[in-house]
């Protein structure tokens, strides 16, 4: 078996949850006993998320921690060797307290290694979207003034640059094949380091999520956030030392980065890595593997593989669904392929996770077309235009609090303040309802009080293949080109990505505008996730009483791609 990147070996519960209870306004899920105990502050305790994590490392350390889909195995040592020789090169670095680190790489294990000793070293960890082009990462880097900004080699001509020009001091590189200066500038390093004591309120990450008004907000993550969620997650899903992970998702979001990582981190338990959704991959695989989280297009694809079947899924007790709507027919249609019933949780990246369906069959039902109900510690509640709480059945917005929902938006003060309540909640933007009914295809079926199903968005944002896509920010993008009067961008359903990103564009009078070479201009400018499927010529906008653009006009008429 080959080696990795440093490596020094080669390695070939039911949750006790209450039952469910109403407060007056919200509904919650009782804390476990075991976790209360767990999470309440300890005095002195390093809240170092980092170490929680060595906390729940293995007793056997040569036990396999990551296989990769190419043959390499790293042990827990490795990872423990690997995050200090990386920790040890950031300190060498005299950063300031607090100072960023921003990554643009390809998936490997150095990357989640490179978080980890991010976090080890007491820094922050800033992960970036590797379809991100020039202009979006020197709003990233600009904004986040991060003092070390590692990318690919295949990047750094342009990506240093943009980091140079904001004043960064240190670039580096990192490739998904263990080469890269950082690797060679840390191989040198002390493969030992006492992980930095930090304070639960320490931030340990930004993610940036694109805003309504075009611009990006950094969600400022702390250790107790994410400390706190990962626990959460560990009892209410039922993680076990002895899982195995089939982890295909990108690392630069909550989904992949986060809640599985994390769970197999502070389980102890190994994953197969791979660097992105491949069926083929999943066939040779997930014979091995007891869990599998995806973005609903994963489960869309592994339905379209005619080898996927109940055989593919042997060893498996647990398929996670999120990020995007899993539609009711995917729900039915992998639960008849091979007897599993996907769980499907909510969540964000400025609160992790919120609301899940249940793992433990003792809770209740994991019933498709629904997220389940508030994860423990977690408070959720569905609230009218005017603030008050609505009724089981009734929809309104979806606003939470608790242990996991961030500190706020970096250096938007303004900001943050509109997207929490006076009495504290955060307002999620998503549209929802407790309890009522889900329609399917067999009828109507009434749906627990304490289950919550999200029916929309009041912020104008697409889901594509589990990416957020910010019509303001194409639209702004759209405008500035020859020709172009106006535009709207709207999503419309596709049956791969769930939605797919279109636009409608107004010319200027005499303007010819070609949707080949619109599409082509954008996919230079834009990641490539957020260019239009479609642009759609138009002389007029549809526009209400108020002057607004009627993008449900749009949806319906253009819903076709
Ligand atoms: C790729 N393409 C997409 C796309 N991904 N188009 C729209 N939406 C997407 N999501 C386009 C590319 O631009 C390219 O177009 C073509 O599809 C093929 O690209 P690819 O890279 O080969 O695609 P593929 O590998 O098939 O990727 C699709 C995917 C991927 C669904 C597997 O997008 C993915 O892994 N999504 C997961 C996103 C995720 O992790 N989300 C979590 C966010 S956290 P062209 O024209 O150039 O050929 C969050 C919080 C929470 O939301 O609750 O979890
Ligand atoms: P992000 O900003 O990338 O973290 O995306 C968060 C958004 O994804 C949420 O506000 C929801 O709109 C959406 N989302 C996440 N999980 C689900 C889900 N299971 N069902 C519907 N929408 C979801």
């Amino acid at each position: 078996m080959r080696k990795g990147w440093p490596p020094s070996s080669r390695t070939g519960h039911r949750s006790s949850v209450g039952s469910r209870a109403r407060c007056q306004h919200c509904f919650h899920t009782p804390l476990f006993s075991s976790f209360s105990l767990a999470f309440r502050s300890i005095p002195d305790m390093n809240a170092n998320l980092f170490a929680l994590f060595e906390s729940r490392f293995p007793a056997d350390r040569t036990a396999c921690c990551i296989e990769t889909h190419d043959g390499l195995y790293y042990s827990w040592d490795d990872l423990d060797r690997a995050t200090a020789k990386l920790a040890n090169l950031l300190a060498s670095l005299h950063l300031p307290e607090g100072a960023r680190v921003a990554v643009q790489v390809e998936k490997s294990p150095e990357a989640l290694f490179l978080y980890l000793a991010t976090l080890r070293a007491g820094y922050v960890y800033l992960p970036l979207n590797t379809a991100y082009q020039e202009a979006e990462i020197d709003y990233f880097v600009g904004n986040a003034e991060p003092s070390v900004v590692v990318c690919s080699s295949k990047n750094f001509g342009w990506v240093s640059k943009v980091a140079f020009r904001h004043g960064v001091n240190h670039v580096f590189t990192l490739d998904d094949d263990r080469s890269g200066s950082l690797l060679s500038r840390a191989a040198g390093k002390p493969d030992a380091f006492e992980t930095v004591a930090r304070q639960d309120d320490d931030l340990a990450a930004i993610l940036y999520t694109s805003g309504t008004t075009g611009r990006s907000k950094g969600a400022m993550l702390t250790h107790r956030n994410l400390a706190s969620n990962a626990q959460t997650l560990h009892e209410f899903w039922g993680w076990r030392s002895d899982d195995v992970l089939l982890h295909m998702l990108p690392i630069f979001h909550v989904h992949g980065l986060f809640v599985a990582s994390h769970g197999a981190l502070l389980a102890g338990a190994k994953m197969i890595w791979a660097p992105r959704l491949d069926m083929a991959q999943v066939l040779k695989f997930l014979p091995r593997c007891t869990v599998m989280m995806g973005v609903p297009t994963y489960y869309v694809r592994m339905l379209q593989e005619p080898r996927f079947d109940d055989d593919t899924c042997r060893r498996m007790r647990l398929f996670v669904s999120g990020s995007a709507p899993l539609l009711l027919e995917t729900f039915d249609a992998f639960r008849e392929r091979t007897g599993h019933t996907i769980l499907e949780r909510y969540g964000m990246s400025e609160t992790v996770m919120l609301v899940s369906n249940p793992y433990d069959a003792a809770l209740g039902e994991r019933i498709g077309g629904t997220v389940g109900m508030p994860l423990p510690g977690v408070s959720v509640r569905v609230v009218d235009g005017e603030g008050q709480p609505c009724t089981p059945g009734e929809i309104g917005n979806v606003e939470v609090k608790g242990p996991n929902v961030f500190k706020g938006y970096w250096r938007m003060p303004e900001k943050t303040r509109e997207e929490f309540t006076e009495d504290g909640w955060f307002k999620t933007g998503d549209v929802g309802r407790f309890g009522g009914a889900i329609a399917s295809q067999a009828g109507e079926r009434a749906v627990p009080d304490n289950y919550l199903t999200i029916v929309g968005r009041s912020k104008d944002l697409i889901i594509s293949g589990g990416y957020n896509v910010y019509p303001k920010e194409i639209e702004s993008f759209i405008d500035e080109m020859p020709g172009v009067a106006e535009s709207a961008v709207i999503g419309v359903p596709h049956a791969d990505f769930g939605e797919a990103v279109v636009a409608v564009v107004v010319r200027k009078p005499g303007a010819d505008i070609d949707e080949a070479a619109l599409i082509g201009t954008l996919k230079g400018r834009i990641a490539n996730f957020k260019v239009p499927k479609r642009v759609h010529v138009v002389d007029e906008l549809p526009r209400n009483t108020m002057g607004k653009v009627q993008k449900n006009v749009l949806r319906e008429q253009f819903a076709v791609l």
